[in-house]
């Protein structure tokens, strides 16, 4: 398909800039095939697409996701692949110049244009474009692209041995499955993960066109760079939101501009589509590659944009026009942006703060428009081992899920990729802010190379500049784990050599990587590391422009953001235990999938057990650390963990009869410890807020999962939501009443905390029942009432006592109920007028573990009430604890609520939201049940 700009379809016209006099021929629409001596015939081929895909389409391969594929499929990973156009048909002779521009190839490519070797590339994560305007004037027949893809691993091992490569100390490199990950610059987890499979796809990852300009003076717009800010913001400076806004707009380009171009901007809001303003923009300057040009928008006050839960997703759209000196169009870009500032603070804590009571140290939180909040999400690990099949519709029902878990932020994780404009366009709509990275993780890179060097400033600087004027990117962070873990692993393995790989660190992520954030950007902040304890000072002219804190802290005082696991499960709910910092930004435990999940990935019955010779290949925590096949001593570490877990504090499920029901209780009991485990660290870190820390966030490890596989998600691959998704979601409400038990002392206390900018007042019923659901007399000593009033992103104690002297016949016989009300306004309702909304929180604690309760059958009923969609569950005969609604696989979608407390008499209506086509209604509702932790030990339940 050829067509001209200006005439170009709808759907490309809004995902590509246009301009008058080129050609832009998107190379999806060719007809491709893949070859590769490891096959003995030709395919047809997507593009964009990867390898294993395309063999799956035609037969040659199953499922890559199915059993043991991921060991299986390795010849694939091992072999070189390559994509062939059909000839390109139209093309046109008379044009200036042809050019090749490839958004994405994963990731050892050569190009072939005509039969003739364009250029090769090593960087997944960066865009190219070839001038082949020779190799088309050469060109007999209508031309061919083919690119060629090496093998990935088989490349890494090569520079490996070449001795000019750097190498480390030993045993400080992390391996998951195939080695050498740090000599690429392609997505780290395709050489496996501890929550991942090794299938190191190669290919077309992102679209490609051929682009043809018609004269000397025309430019096809390859990035752009949309950056809006306060005057006089600065990176690492709060922005004065008293100053107007700025607009840069910068756009790289092929071709060559006309004699004094001007830029233009159009602002308009996207809701109404009222223009805001139009601006000729100024201080135009000009590269080879490049146009630049900057207004300030005096008198203006756009509809500011602000995350989810404190107020509208304002967005406009700005068209940038790129003009020759007659006025004549030569280029338009539109991008659709927001008004914002996002800062990460991690200035010293000032007087005023301490005179708050807030512990001295630095900052280490998040402030957007000029306001604190607390950060409230996870992290989120790439969706799939095969980018292109991560479809829209697919981040559409992952960020539906996020914005119904209340999270507000999500950490993009270094060592995925960088995500597409439609995932931050996603996210934008949605109020989530991106906190996003570098992908650079758990190892340490050739940055004594300056080759290396170049490739990864080019990647840095594009996607900085084509990511920025999406309001929902809130940071560049530069790596993950190098400072707090590799640089520690090198200091145990070499000590001598720590200096020099600290300059090492320091010379990459701090040197290089700073400056080309600033450079590309003056609205998001930096920081060189995901977990660290900030800076002691930034000076621009130092030759290494940020002081990092490292080990420079005072006791007492608080620092930096906080990475924490701890697999020993015997202290999982011991506060104690929990570090104390402004910010957790990973922490976490693993959990098994759910039955209905293993069910698409597990092919033979036996492998429906806990400890399946396939269950534990597919896990890879503690990660096998090899390309091993049959080496499960580090997989049974993980297993274990998640054993002891349930075995601690668990009702063992034990149903010989039925290994297959046996296998489900088992992954649901994991699952009921990890969300319990995550859910007493999120209500220590939400408590924080009002504590001397001022902790402001909490991001737990991981959303969700790449397959079906033991990990830390809340969500399973396919979408299913694990207890963890629905226990984090009621305990990032806005307003909650938590129970904090110190099973050593025995002290018991309950806390409101509330993450509204303003108080929120009203009060706390406490009841205690026993197991049976009878009112426990005299509620055990337990006022059944207490008032609380909570500031503003704080916290209160609303309840205090020593377990040992509550009035309890029996502390196995006994549940506390904890029901909070309260009044208060949502952050950014307009505060002279807005009338207050009603907060409503439940919560419950034992005093005692789950395994050692006395529980009764609740007798728990379901129904489905089909006029309103909805089903009823009822406890009939006992306190039903974790009550579970549970549905049949093949529906994608989430129950409104779940895992909640019932008493006798109880009922609950609970909603299902469908998030794909679901079978046949009558048909999956009937395979509706419900469970509790009562049936954990025995009763049979199918799904
Ligand atoms: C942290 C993350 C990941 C990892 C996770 C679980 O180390 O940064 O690298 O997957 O913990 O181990």
């Amino acid at each position: 398909m050829l067509f001209r700009a200006g005439t170009v379809s709808t759907l490309l016209a809004s995902t590509l800039p246009v301009a008058l006099g080129q050609y832009v021929r998107d190379l999806s629409s060719e007809d491709w095939t893949l070859s590769g001596r490891a096959l003995n015939q030709t395919v047809p081929a997507q593009f964009p697409s990867q390898v294993h895909l395309d063999l799956w389409n035609a037969g040659i391969i199953d499922d890559p996701y199915l059993g043991l594929n991921d060991f299986n499929l390795r010849w694939i990973a091992d072999a070189n692949w390559t994509y062939t156009s059909d000839p390109i048909e139209g093309l046109l002779d008379d044009y200036d110049s042809t050019w090749l521009v490839f958004d994405g190839l994963d990731t050892f490519a050569t190009i072939s244009f005509c039969g003739q070797q364009i250029a090769s590339t090593d960087n997944q994560f960066r865009q190219y474009a070839f001038d082949v305007s020779e190799a088309l004037g050469a060109c007999e027949a209508d031309p061919v692209v083919s690119i060629d893809f090496g093998s990935a691993p088989n490349i890494v091992d090569a520079i490996a041995d070449d001795p000019n490569s750097q190498t480390w100390p030993s045993g400080v490199q992390i391996t998951y499955e195939y080695p050498n990950r740090w000599f690429m610059r392609k997505e780290q987890s395709d050489f496996g993960w501890d929550w991942g499979p090794a299938f190191a796809p190669a290919g077309p990852w992102k679209p490609a066109y051929l682009v043809q300009l018609e004269k000397t003076e025309g430019i096809y717009v390859l990035n752009t760079d949309l950056d809006i800010y306060r005057r006089g913001q600065i990176n690492y400076l709060p922005p004065d939101q008293s100053q107007p806004w700025v607009v840069n707009a910068s756009i790289d380009f092929l071709g060559s501009l006309p004699s004094n171009p001007s830029i233009s901007i159009d602002v308009t809001d996207v809701d109404s589509g009222a223009l805001l303003t139009s601006r000729i923009l100024e201080n135009i300057t000009t590269s080879d590659s490049s146009i630049t040009g900057i207004t300030i928008l005096d008198d203006l006050t756009p509809k500011l944009w602000w995350p989810q839960g404190l107020g509208d997703q304002n967005l406009y759209n700005v068209t940038i026009t790129v003009e020759d000196n007659q006025k004549q169009p030569i280029a338009h870009v539109s991008k659709r942006t927001g008004f914002r500032t996002i800062f990460l603070n991690q200035r010293n804590i000032t007087e005023a703060q301490r005179a708050q009571g807030i512990a001295p140290g630095a900052n280490w939180h998040f402030e957007v428009n000029g306001h604190e909040f607390y950060a409230k999400g996870s992290n989120l690990i790439p969706p799939d081992c095969f980018w292109p099949r991560v479809t829209e519709d697919k981040m559409t029902r992952l960020f539906d899920a996020v914005v119904a878990g209340n999270q507000n932020m999500l950490r993009v994780w270094s060592s995925g990729a960088y995500l597409h404009d439609f995932i931050y366009d996603l996210a934008d709509e949605r109020g989530i802010l991106l906190w996003s990275e570098f992908q650079f993780s758990d190892a340490l890179y050739p940055s004594s190379s300056s080759s290396f060097l170049e490739n990864v400033a080019a990647e840095i600087t594009y996607n900085v500049r084509r990511v920025n004027h999406h309001p929902s990117l809130a940071l560049w962070a530069g790596s993950n784990e190098i400072e707090v873990l590799m640089l520690l692993l090198v200091q145990e393995a070499d000590p001598a050599s720590y200096p020099y790989y600290v300059g090492e660190y320091e010379s990459m992520f701090i040197t290089l990587f700073l400056p080309l954030v600033y450079e590309n950007t003056r609205s998001i902040s930096y920081t060189p590391s995901s977990t660290t304890n900030g800076y002691l000072s930034i000076n621009l002219s130092a030759p290494i422009p940020m002081a990092e804190r490292y080990d420079n802290t005072t006791p007492g005082s608080y620092y930096g953001d906080t990475d924490h696991y701890n697999y020993d499960t015997s202290v999982a709910f011991d506060y104690g235990s929990y570090p104390v910092g402004r910010f957790a930004n990973e922490f976490g435990f693993h959990s098994m999938p759910s039955l209905q999940t293993w069910q698409t990935a597990l092919t033979d019955p036996q492998d429906f057990a806990f400890n399946s010779s396939v269950v534990m290949a597919r896990n890879h925590h503690d990660p096998v650390g090899g390309l091993s096949t049959t080496n499960t001593t580090n997989s049974a570490i993980g297993m274990a963990q998640m054993t002891m877990g349930v075995l601690s504090y668990y009702p063992v499920p034990n149903i010989p009869a039925d290994p297959t029901a046996n296998f489900s209780a088992w992954c649901h009991a994991t699952q009921l410890f990890q969300a319990d485990m995550y859910k007493a660290q999120i209500q220590f870190y939400r408590r924080g807020s009002g504590m001397p820390e001022r902790q402001l966030g909490s991001l737990y490890w991981q959303l969700e999962d790449i397959w079906q596989a033991p990990s830390w998600a809340g969500l399973e691959y396919g979408g299913r939501w694990k207890v963890l998704h629905h226990v984090a979601r009621d305990i990032y409400q806005p307003v909650i009443v938590s129970p904090f038990w110190n099973y050593t002392t025995g002290s018991l206390e309950v806390y409101v905390t509330s993450d509204l900018w303003d108080g929120v007042s009203g009060s706390v019923n406490m009841t205690w029942f026993d197991l049976q659901g009878n009112a426990i007399p005299d509620n055990a000593g337990t006022p059944r009432q207490m008032p609380f009033s909570v500031g503003g992103l704080n916290t209160t104690r609303v309840y205090g006592t020593d377990g040992a002297s509550l009035n309890l016949p029996d502390q196995n016989d006994a549940v506390l109920v904890l029901e909070m009300e309260g009044m208060g306004k949502r952050p950014n309702s307009d505060q002279a007028t807005a009338s207050e909304s009603r907060f409503t929180h439940s919560n419950y604690v034992t005093l005692a573990w789950p395994k050692d309760l006395r529980l009764v059958d609740p007798g728990l009923e379901v129904r489905y009430q089909r006029d309103r969609g909805t089903f009823v569950v009822r406890a009939t005969t006992g306190v039903s604890l974790y009550t579970w609604l549970d549905y049949p696989k093949g529906v994608v979608g989430y129950f409104e609520d779940n895992a909640f407390v019932l008493v006798p008499g109880e009922e609950k209506e609970v909603g299902f939201v469908v998030q794909d086509d679901p079978p046949d209604e009558g048909e999956w509702v009937r395979g509706v049940n419900v469970r509790s932790l009562w049936d954990q030990k025995g009763t049979v339940i199918h799904s």
